[in-house]
């Protein structure tokens, strides 16, 4: 309760931040995408990540405010990165099961793209396989409505949910992420090649792209590239940075 209190002054006082992790693409050779993470800068107690207080914020509601000005300012970023040394970079946006279930996101999406002056093809939608369980109608209907109108659609944490084949065949998204779980140490470990191999086959036979998250080490790297997987987001290219950094992150990782 305590936490849900300070989370409501943080909404009112904004010390919210996003960081961004670049998204290295081997087959262009370069970082062609960030996913957007959202940090709390307390005013004692520094920096709080995300998995400790969206869950509170998801159960107070108090992430309708917060999901919000995340869709704002990531967009707003996106149309920073326009021109200049990040140019074209895209932004990958998560979403809490509650946000993809508010009926008003497709509308706050569209006004945010238009106020930065961004296509929806820069934008990318992130959610999780278990948000994704949720409703399964109104999943269809909602990626069908963002897929139509240009966005890009990802499966996030891939493999941690309890989404069946029959149903992920029918949904209309692009990309599998790969949850970090089965991504580490897959070079030396079986059941994380197993899971990490069926995983790229799957992706590949229903036409998706799909990305390895957290690869921290070039062997993971290798491993997974030699099988087929070329994108990658995680601490073996980059660290997740302001967007003040990125261009100078984005010229370490060339
Ligand atoms: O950065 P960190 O490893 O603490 O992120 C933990 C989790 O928080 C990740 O699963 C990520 O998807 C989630 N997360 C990060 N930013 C956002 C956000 O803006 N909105 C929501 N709903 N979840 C986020
Ligand atoms: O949305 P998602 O659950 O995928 O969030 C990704 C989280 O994983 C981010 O909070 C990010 O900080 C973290 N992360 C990204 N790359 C790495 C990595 O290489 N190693 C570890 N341990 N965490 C990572
Ligand atoms: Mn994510
Ligand atoms: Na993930």
């Amino acid at each position: 309760f305590e936490l849900e209190q300070e989370l409501r002054r943080a909404v009112a006082e904004n010390q919210f931040e996003l960081a961004y992790q670049p998204v290295v693409d081997l087959r262009a050779g370069r970082a062609t995408a960030s996913e957007a993470l959202i940090r709390w800068r307390h005013p004692d107690k520094g920096v709080i990540a995300p998995g400790l207080f969206i869950p509170t914020a998801e159960r107070s509601g108090l992430i309708d405010d917060i999901g919000r000005w995340v869709i704002r300012e990531a967009c707003a970023q996106a149309g920073r990165w326009q021109a200049g040394e990040a140019a074209g970079l895209t932004v990958a946006i998560n979403l809490s099961a509650r946000q993809f279930l508010d009926r008003g996101l497709t509308g706050l999406l569209e006004e945010a793209v238009r106020e930065s002056r961004i296509s929806p093809e820069r934008i990318e939608i992130e959610l999780t396989e278990s948000a994704a369980m949720v409703d399964y109608e109104h999943t269809r209907n909602t990626f069908t409505r963002l897929r139509d109108a240009g966005y890009s659609i990802a499966i996030d944490d891939f493999g941690t949910g309890y989404a069946s084949m029959s149903y992920l065949r029918r949904l209309p998204f692009n990309k599998l992420k790969i949850d970090r779980e089965f991504v580490s140490h897959v070079d030396t470990a079986a059941d994380a090649q197993a899971i990490c191999g069926a995983m790229i086959t799957l992706a590949q036979g229903l036409g998706l792209e799909v990305l390895a998250e957290g690869a921290e080490r070039p062997e993971e790297v290798r491993w997974l590239s030699e099988r087929g997987c070329a994108l990658f987001q995680g601490y073996y290219f980059a660290r997740p940075v302001r967007a003040e950094a990125m261009p100078e992150t984005l010229a370490d990782i060339g």
